[in-house]
């Protein structure tokens, strides 16, 4: 129960809940084809409910020639006959109201599919009513079309190689920011926002209840009076650069999802959830997306945390640090804390596995930091969001060949880096082996039979072999599992307004490997300390005020220290909430 001396728009209801990400080509396969579906997922229906979650946001299952697994959209009302039909669609949707879960589409409107009868038309000529739907541009003057350089822009495109494709058919060129499969929409252009919020509508009315949106800080570019669009700054060495400066968060951006609010979810009685995805976005701009005065989004996923790891591009890996980690979230905390509201997440379909990533995915420690990293997210201010498999502490693949990948980002660097040489292409395959999508996009794993309890046939990637020991089946009746520790944690957050309200303070904000911190509500607090390593680490924790008389109310290890007492010593990924009422 919210404290009703908390009211307003920081105690909505839906601030309380937590969303699951349900990636369907990798979730659960009904029918023996190797690839996920929708009756797969109403399948395992009973386990989302066991958890515990409110939402369910489903990656896209709408009509697609799959370039980038659904993320290229040829119909956006219609489910791909791969994950099922629409009346599968209405049933899973029936069945999870019927257990009081919301489920959340994922909408992909900065781009479409090449096959997308839009862009069909748009590109059949310049002179088709739709031409201006999309972005097309004749070459630069002085260059010969389809030759290096001769893109109206330099920009280079978020998966290798140029943000612009000749079209000798027509004369011009048109932009993807992403695969060339995956034009971008012109949303400069009023009969396209038209066009995506009936869409956005239709599936209102249907029963969904909101949408994660793609990439929606890319969809105002920064376009000039007389259409010319800005270069970027080459990157050293090369002609292309990237486009960020020009593409995020441009000029109409607030603007067009101001319009949205007011066309598509003004006056819809249930709350619908908003989450934008929105990568570069500052806390500035982030409060500005997520101001509910401003009638914009409920949260944004903001990629700061998801970045300090990686250097000049995703396959740049760099090392870690604790302090630098938990010191961006607090950065997060505090910028959200008056205003807006923050997204929680350490994985999702294009990240790495979180306990391969920021734990330590050993036999001896994988369960622990599974379930510490948990902890730690869920007990910041803000939305969880636990993507599929980290409820069970699923880790990276032991991919070692690009053999193994099926990301066409993962393809398309790899091609790149092999016109460069054999020492930049093992270099890639052993960064891909710890940054590459695909490590998420694993089968989850059910049971310990071989397809995993995902399928009965060929699976579309591999499982990862270490299904035998981390699976569902094994672990939802074990209170000591990582399941039953998210369970707990989603139960905290239902129980103790302190969890959505109370404010946050970081403790100990430069200690390499204890991340603590404090959360102050009305009529309570808790305290959170989490060991980050693999060794028992000795904390003395700058504590104000009695905090004897709490009690620990999750965690990791059995018989937890009963206060956070001077001569703490956290055990090896320990980590403990206590709770002290005022
Ligand atoms: O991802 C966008 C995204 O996170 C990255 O492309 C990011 O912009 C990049 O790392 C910066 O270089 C979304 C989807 O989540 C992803 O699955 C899609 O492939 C992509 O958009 C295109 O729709």
């Amino acid at each position: 129960m919210v404290s009703s001396a908390a009211a307003g728009p920081a105690n909505e209801h839906w601030r309380r809940w937590v969303v699951y990400q349900v990636y369907p080509r990798s979730f659960a396969d009904s029918d023996g084809d190797g690839v996920g579906d929708l009756p797969g997922i109403l399948a395992h229906l009973d386990h989302l409910q066991r958890l515990g979650v409110d939402v369910v946001w489903l990656s896209p299952i709408y009509r697609s020639p799959m370039d980038d697994n659904g993320y290229d959209i040829s119909d956006y009302q219609d489910v791909d006959p791969l994950f099922g039909t629409l009346a599968d669609f209405d049933e899973l949707l029936a069945a999870a109201h019927a257990r009081g879960i919301r489920v959340v589409m994922d909408l992909v409107v900065n781009h479409t599919s090449d096959e997308h009868p839009w862009f069909v038309e748009s590109r059949s000529s310049p002179e088709n009513p739709k031409r201006d739907w999309y972005w097309w541009r004749d070459p630069r003057p002085g260059h010969a079309p389809g030759t290096p350089g001769a893109e109206p822009t330099n920009w280079e495109s978020h998966f290798a190689g140029p943000a612009w494709e000749w079209d000798e058919a027509s004369g011009q060129y048109y932009l993807h920011l992403f695969t060339r499969k995956q034009p971008d929409l012109n949303w400069e252009n009023p009969q396209v926002r038209q066009a995506v919020y009936a869409m956005m509508r239709w599936w209102l009315d249907r029963g969904v209840d909101g949408f994660r949106m793609d990439v929606i800080n890319m969809i105002s570019k920064d376009v000039a009076p007389d259409g010319s669009l800005p270069d970027a700054t080459p990157r050293p060495g090369s002609l292309y650069g990237p486009a960020d400066e020009h593409t995020y968060c441009g000029p109409r951006n607030h603007e067009f999802l101001q319009e949205m609010h007011a066309e598509v979810f003004a006056g819809r009685d249930a709350h619908v959830l908003t989450v934008g995805e929105t990568p570069g976005v500052t806390v500035a701009e982030a409060v500005l997306f997520t101001d509910p005065e401003r009638r914009e989004l409920d949260m944004v996923f903001q990629f700061e945390h998801v970045t300090l790891d990686i250097g000049d591009h995703r396959y740049d890996l760099r090392p870690l640090s604790l302090p630098a980690l938990k010191g961006s979230m607090a950065a997060w905390q505090h910028g959200l804390a008056e205003r807006g509201w923050n997204s929680l997440y350490l994985g999702n379909h294009d990240q790495p596995r979180a306990v391969s990533r920021f734990g330590d995915d050993s036999p001896e420690h994988r369960a622990a930091s599974a379930k510490t990293l948990a902890t730690v997210l869920h007990l910041h201010r803000g939305t969880p969001y636990v993507y599929q498999g980290d409820e069970l502490g699923m880790r990276n693949a032991p991919f070692t060949e690009i053999g193994h990948y099926r990301d066409v980002w993962a393809l398309n660097v790899h091609a790149e880096a092999s016109l460069r040489g054999e020492a930049d292409l093992a270099a890639l395959v052993e960064a891909l082996g710890r940054a590459g999508r695909d490590h998420a996009r694993t089968p989850v794993q059910w049971d310990a039979s071989p397809g995993a309890g995902f399928t009965t046939g060929t699976p579309w990637i591999d499982v990862n072999p270490d299904a035998a020991e981390v699976n569902a089946a094994a672990q939802v009746d074990d209170p000591d599992s990582v399941f039953a520790h998210h369970r707990r944690l989603i139960d905290l957050r239902h129980s103790d307004p302190v969890v959505t309200e109370g404010d946050f303070e970081l403790l100990l904000p430069e200690h390499p490997s204890v991340w603590a911190f404090v959360r102050r509500g009305s009529d309570a607090d808790l305290l959170v300390a989490a060991n980050l390593s693999s060794q028992d680490v000795p904390v003395d924790l700058p504590l104000d005020g009695d905090w004897t008389a709490a009690a620990p109310v999750v965690a990791v290890l059995p018989q937890p220290p009963s206060a956070p007492s001077a001569g703490l010593v956290l055990r090896p990924w320990e980590s403990v909430v206590w709770r002290r009422a005022r």
